[in-house]
């Protein structure tokens, strides 16, 4: 079956779907992105993410050249094509076409491009046995130079970071901010549980606003389990109960092994178990209609 992706206002098949090596967004980065999931028909928190991808592109001065209302008739247009119900969205916009030169004025047309494709889950097996990460010798963007806020198509730092991770042979690797603290994963967020509180680091410490971080905050405040949002170095980490991971793609994941060391009981935790239950019930029952 063909795959319809979305290019600068044309639905083409995956081999056409092309953009100018003249295009900012490979040449130097200069763009936003979401990644976005569907499940059984709808899409989640499709509000959110359109939401933080226009304030991304404002951060860098982007202008998006559609209202979000068009925006999200195309996201839903584009599944639609391809008959989709369950799927990964990826959308991309980048500063478009421009001469070899950085500034920007030289790239009047943005380019925006939508694939949807079939989703690809995770083995099952990871989510129960829990995934081993390592801390990463790479610090985070500080927010003065690239705020980790913005979704920016500049992810080098946590390419490197996830370099590192393939060489120690684990899944993931935790980033650390300039001044030492956990800060996240190369595409999710962390959560650790110590003593029965949840805790995860706060946003102004220099990480990605995660939708999926969110909807677990506010699951876990729903079950009545205890939440705080505050700085943790490394140690609080090996010391932790229990320790997650939040992303769109990994949705919420059991971290069992960090840098070697054994996690709590070295299995997923109860209140890890319980928030992929109730997530997975979130994911099942909310969202945007696409048909
Ligand atoms: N931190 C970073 C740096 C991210 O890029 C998250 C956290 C989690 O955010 P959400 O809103 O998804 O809960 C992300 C997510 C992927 C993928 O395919 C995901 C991201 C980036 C690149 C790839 O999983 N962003």
């Amino acid at each position: 079956m063909s795959l319809w992706i979305y290019v600068d206002g044309k639905y083409v098949s995956k081999d056409e779907a092309k953009i100018s090596v003249f295009d900012h967004g490979f040449l130097y980065g200069d763009g936003v992105f979401e990644g976005i999931r569907a499940y059984e028909g709808k899409v989640f928190r499709l509000e959110e993410h359109l939401k933080r991808l226009y304030n991304s592109a404002k951060a860098i001065s982007l202008e998006i050249p559609f209202s979000r209302e068009d925006l999200k008739e195309k996201v839903l247009e584009t599944l639609r094509k391809n008959k989709l119900k369950d799927a990964y969205i990826r959308l991309v916009v980048s500063r478009g076409e421009g001469d070899l030169g950085l500034d920007p004025r030289k790239c009047p047309h943005p380019q925006l491009i939508i694939i949807t494709h079939h989703i690809v889950m995770y083995p099952e097996e990871l989510y129960e046995k829990g995934i081993e990460v390592i801390v990463s010798s790479v610090r985070k963007n500080i927010p003065s130079a690239l705020d980790p806020r913005i979704k920016s198509l500049n992810y080098l730092n946590n390419i490197l970071a996830k370099i590192e991770a393939n060489i120690q042979g684990a899944s993931e690797a935790i980033i650390l901010n300039k001044d030492g603290y956990v800060a996240e994963c190369t595409g999710d967020n962390i959560f650790i549980v110590k003593e029965g509180v949840i805790i995860t680091p706060p946003i102004w410490i220099g990480v990605l606003e995660g939708i999926t971080r969110s909807a677990i905050l506010k699951l876990a405040i729903k079950e009545g389990i205890p939440i705080k949002e505050e700085p943790f170095t490394t140690s609080s980490l090996y010391n932790s109960e229990e320790c997650f991971l939040t992303g769109t793609a990994a949705e919420v994941a059991p971290v069992t092994k960090i840098n070697k060391k054994i996690v709590g009981e070295g299995k997923m935790g109860k209140i890890t178990r319980k928030l992929i239950k109730k997530f997975r019930q979130l994911t099942q029952s909310e969202g945007t209609p696409i048909y």
